[in-house]
């Protein structure tokens, strides 16, 4: 094959944990070719070791590196607009895949990712090109749709036009836990592949990728590295997002509010521990309907399995952060769809109100700050500024994370109010030690 085939953007660590480790072992031509939309720190990194790398798999007290030579090409962004769009346009780029984070599709500004990618569907449709796939790899519902309607966006109309015609955006399911590499997870990978790497990466043994199978350029074999392809892929996205990302944003949260550091130190409290059960039995799996073959209790207990693996080190930081746009996908379809059933979201709220406390006062129960990173923190504070008693309707307006609808739901509101000003006079953990612990 000419060129590398499959065009990525997005070179953080679960692109070269996921996606690159799908592409190296599905073992057939096809390499990718990966763009940094900002930092070319991984840029230099990888072109200094030829582009080899390892995965360092960590799982309590097992490691070993696997070496992954997937990626052929990088492109730092910033400093090489041309070549990415010279890349969109060329013929042998078949396939283009993204982790740009979630909040990254509604940024059209120059350089932004979305805007490199309509800037080079442009070029490729003024020249003709043949058609391709765009697979969003973030965990948004409705990725294929929604990564749609961004690029769509950004298009120009006759642009608009080729893409509504030409280029396919399938829905798919990504899942791998994967921290930010520490500095011991470097040394390790360096001592275990005997030489050191500046590109190595840190994750669990664990991997999925469940794909829609609408490529029309082709694609790598990636069924051969393990992927699943179905035309039923909603089923396992809700499962996904609701059970693993939801349980996942709710520990970060109480997590980080009761002072524990990391996810698995989190789930060592057992009332936490309790908290996470609760939250993933009783309100996620009634709104769930399982992929075939799946048993979804089977499933939500090697989700708390996997993050239970202190090995990872996985921060609450790390997951906390962005909550203003991962609560609404992760948790707020939960809260909705217990609700339409008459039930009360009990423990989705929880978590809800706990995001809440923990964005808008950024300070833990023991009155030490926590690390809040979210780009609608300043906004959020600064609605909750006014008479105590009003902050929870003022941030209840909020509506690019409840909407409309929820405002008005009575039921969830008032959780919501009873739980924060629980948590204001006693703590989180006060709070969810009681309401757990029966
Ligand atoms: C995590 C995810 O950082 C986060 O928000 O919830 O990155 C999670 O580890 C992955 O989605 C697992 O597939």
């Amino acid at each position: 094959m000419g060129g590398e085939g499959v065009l990525h953007f997005g070179l953080g660590a679960f692109h070269r944990a996921h996606q690159a480790v799908y592409t190296h072992l599905a073992g057939d031509d096809w390499g990718v070719c990966a763009v940094a939309p900002r930092s070319a720190g991984v840029v230099e990194a990888l072109r200094a070791q030829g582009h080899r790398y390892n995965v360092l798999v960590r799982e309590h007290d097992r490691a070993w590196t696997e070496p992954v030579t997937a990626i052929r090409r990088t492109l730092h962004a910033p400093t090489q607009r041309a070549e990415v769009i010279a890349r969109l346009a060329d013929p042998a780029t078949r396939v283009v895949t993204l982790t740009i984070t979630e909040k990254a599709y509604a940024d059209t500004s120059h350089g932004a990712p979305v805007r490199l990618l309509a800037d080079g569907l442009a070029a490729r449709a003024a020249a003709g090109g043949p058609p391709l796939a765009v697979v969003c790899c973030d965990n948004l519902p409705g990725n294929g749709p929604a990564t749609r309607r961004a690029v769509l966006t950004a298009c120009d109309d006759r642009t608009a036009a080729w893409v509504a015609d030409d280029v396919a955006f399938p829905a798919t399911v990504v899942d791998r836990i994967v921290p930010a590499t520490s500095p011991a997870d470097h040394a390790l990978a360096a001592e275990l592949a005997g030489a050191p790497d500046g590109a190595a990466v840190v994750a669990e043994p664990y991997r999925m990728w469940v794909l829609q199978d609408h490529f029309p350029g082709g694609r790598p074999g990636w069924e051969r590295a393990g992927a699943l392809f179905t035309d039923d892929v909603a089923r396992h996205e809700r499962a996904k997002i609701r059970v693993l990302n939801g349980v996942h944003s709710a520990l970060a949260y109480a997590g980080a509010l009761t002072g524990h550091d990391r996810i698995d130190q989190a789930l060592d409290d057992p009332a936490l521990a309790a908290f996470a059960e609760s939250l993933a039995h009783r309100d996620v799996l009634p709104t769930l309907d399982p992929p075939p073959g799946t048993d979804l209790g089977e499933y939500a207990a090697t989700v708390l399995r996997r993050m239970r693996n202190p090995a990872l080190g996985h921060r609450c930081a790390q997951v906390a952060a962005d909550g203003s746009l991962k609560v609404p996908i992760r948790l707020l379809g939960t809260v909705r769809e217990r609700l339409a059933a008459g039930a009360e979201p009990r423990w989705a709220g929880l978590a809800v109100a706990a995001w809440l406390r923990h964005v808008v006062t950024g300070t833990a129960d023991d009155g030490r700050p926590v690390e809040v990173t979210d780009p609608s923190a300043a906004r959020l504070r600064e609605l909750a500024r006014g008479e105590p008693a009003r902050h929870l309707d003022a941030l209840l307006g909020a509506d690019d994370v409840f909407g409309h609808d929820l405002p008005h739901e009575r039921r969830f509101t008032d959780l919501l109010r009873a739980d924060l000003r629980a948590m204001a006079r006693h703590g989180a953990g006060e709070l969810i030690r009681k309401e757990l612990t029966l």
